[in-house]
């Protein structure tokens, strides 16, 4: 089984060439494999419902749709960008929605799969909002508001959360490594994959003696590190070196 692993895309009309890399990604070597997983935050600005059509999405969901028509299973968890999008965006996309936490196999071993921002628990002003935001009964309300209220809502929210985010120190945006180990042992993986802290790599860990790791992804702003799972071998490849590869 093989399996492509993207997130932090942060796609937005403001970043064509990022856009066209993502078409090219679904259009071409996606294609070859098994599973593709977008481990969140795939949009720049904050997903509003199925009927958001702030470019780019349209495009960004008419690829997806193409692409999970084909024999690749598309998987998405939710990213900080899309805490109100629901198990609807199948109907729409054709792509499966995953719990915020999700235990998949990859070459027989089980791995814990994740946005990432759970395990920021240092950032309590954020797990505070992200609390709030994912309340079956807020997000109830906020569904039933008309579009243009959902779309400035979003849009204004997010300028202060970027200007926050740069005010907040290293430490604070990283994962809490008490919280790593802490989600590891409660899901009994020895292999985690995650985006979110745009600090991609690979970090051997040893938790009570097991030998474990965790993976994290890149974001698009920069190299844009996606993890391919092919022949019993994980490795990290920018996309741009990865397009170039495959074409
Ligand atoms: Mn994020």
């Amino acid at each position: 089984m093989s399996a492509l692993f993207i997130s932090d895309l942060h796609l937005s009309a403001n970043q064509p060439d990022k856009v066209d890399a993502f078409k090219k990604l679904l259009n071409g070597p996606a294609k070859n494999f098994d599973e593709l997983y977008l481990l969140g935050d795939l949009f720049e600005e904050f997903w509003v419902g199925n009927d958001d059509t702030t470019p780019p999405n349209p495009e960004i969901l008419q690829s997806l749709a193409s692409l999970a028509i084909t024999q690749v299973k598309v998987f998405i968890v939710r990213g900080n960008r899309e805490l109100l999008l629901d198990e609807s965006f199948n109907v729409l996309t054709g792509v499966t929605v995953l719990p915020d936490m999700s235990v998949i196999t990859i070459n027989g071993e089980k791995a814990l799969i994740m946005h990432g921002d759970q395990l920021c628990t240092l950032d309590w002003k954020y797990q505070l909002f992200r609390k709030i935001m994912i309340n079956k009964f807020l997000q109830a309300l906020i569904k039933v508001l008309p579009y243009d209220v959902r779309i400035q809502l979003a849009h204004g929210l997010r300028p202060g959360m970027t200007r926050h985010k740069n005010l907040k120190t290293d430490e604070i945006m990283d994962v809490a490594p008490e919280t790593v180990e802490q989600m590891m042992k409660k899901f009994n993986v020895s292999l985690l994959i995650h985006g979110h802290t745009h600090k991609p790599g690979v970090h051997d860990l040893n938790i009570d003696n097991k030998f474990t790791k965790r993976i994290v992804l890149g974001d698009w702003y920069r190299k844009g590190e996606i993890l391919i799972s092919r022949e019993d071998k994980l490795e990290l490849k920018g996309i741009n070196e990865f397009l170039h590869d495959a074409c």
